[in-house]
């Protein structure tokens, strides 16, 4: 097939609703596009460990210890799942790493902000999780195959991480009142940076329009926080929390909540490197990577073992 043929043939698969393949001819814009969300995507997963492993040692029983446990065991996986989607578009894992260690890469901003009280542990995860749930379950039907795969697994996974986080807030609300008001200072802090999760509003979207034209954004960065912002308010409001957003309302002609603007100045500082734990952040990356330095060569020793005593 020529060029041109090649290229009907991708918009032809788009139209359709069939998933791109990694043997299919793409444009090479749609393959970097993937190459930077996907793997975006997978360091978020890996550097979301950091803040919720904080607390394993310190979580108040053994019940909690073993499901924080199981969820930060979760984010590692998510991470795998997502490098090996990357990989699929012709990058190599060290590559990627490299982009994630030399701090040319970003992952989600949410990450570098603290993780301060036991509270927080149950902001994560009825907030974050939350808003990641929001924005992938539409990446389930994303254009790329093996990424639209991937998220079906993680989607899963998310929404049990999603309960577990809001059933601790929901035990801090019911509780003394130290532990109630631990509960709404979590939920103060977590409540806007959870916001600019969804990326900046679809006017300074700088890759919005490709990502919708090729399908592997199926809503917008403003319409995915919209629709987190109606479900969350009854979630709070069930458990006598308040939304830290003064200009909160309900719109009837929108069905939906009007509610406060972001700080996208902060937002642009945290996604560029100054945020309250960014050098933090990517220094426990730095050293896990050195310290495992050790654990590839004999990996790779093995291999080259094993292939030896095949041949
Ligand atoms: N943080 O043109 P835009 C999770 C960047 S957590 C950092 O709208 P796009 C988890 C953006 O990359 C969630 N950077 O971009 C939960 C772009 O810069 P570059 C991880 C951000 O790609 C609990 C620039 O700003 N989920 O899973 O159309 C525990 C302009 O933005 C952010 C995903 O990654 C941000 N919040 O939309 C553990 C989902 N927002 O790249 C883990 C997949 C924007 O041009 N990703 N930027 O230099 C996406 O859906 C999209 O990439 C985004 C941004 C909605 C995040």
């Amino acid at each position: 097939m020529d060029a041109t043929a090649l290229a009907a043939n991708f918009e032809n698969k788009l139209a359709k609703n069939e998933n791109i393949e990694p043997k299919d001819w793409m444009p090479d814009n749609y393959r970097k596009h993937l190459i930077r969300q996907i793997s975006q995507h997978a360091h978020s997963e890996v550097v979301g460990m950091l803040p919720e492993g904080n607390w394993i040692t310190r979580a108040p029983s053994l019940r909690r210890k073993m499901v924080l446990l199981a969820k930060v065991q979760d984010e590692g996986g998510h991470g795998l799942y997502l490098y090996s989607a990357a990989e699929t578009l012709g990058i190599s894992r060290e590559e990627l790493l490299h982009q994630l260690l030399s701090g040319k890469a970003k992952y989600s901003s949410i990450f570098n902000y603290p993780t301060l009280s036991w509270a927080d542990m149950g902001a994560i995860g009825w907030l974050v999780d939350g808003a990641a749930i929001m924005n992938q379950v539409m990446l389930q039907r994303t254009s790329y195959g093996p990424y639209a795969r991937a998220m079906v697994r993680i989607c899963k996974e998310e929404s049990f991480h999603q309960r577990q986080g809001y059933e601790i807030m929901s035990v801090l609300a019911a509780g003394s009142p130290e532990q109630k008001a631990m509960a709404q200072d979590a939920l103060n802090r977590f409540w806007w940076p959870t916001l600019m999760m969804f990326g900046p509003s679809d006017a300074n979207s700088a890759n919005s329009e490709n990502a919708i034209k090729w399908k592997i954004k199926r809503e917008s960065n403003d319409q995915l926080r919209q629709r987190f912002v109606n479900q969350t308010i009854p979630q709070a409001e069930l458990i006598g929390l308040t939304i830290p957003d003064a200009q909160l309302k309900w719109n009837e002609a929108k069905q939906g909540y009007d509610f406060g603007e972001p700080d996208w100045e902060e937002f642009n500082q945290v996604i560029h490197g100054n945020g309250p734990c960014n050098k933090e952040r990517l220094g426990a990356r730095l050293k896990a990577h050195d310290d495992g330095k050790w654990v590839r060569e004999a990996a790779a020793a093995y291999a080259s073992k094993r292939k030896l005593v095949a041949a």
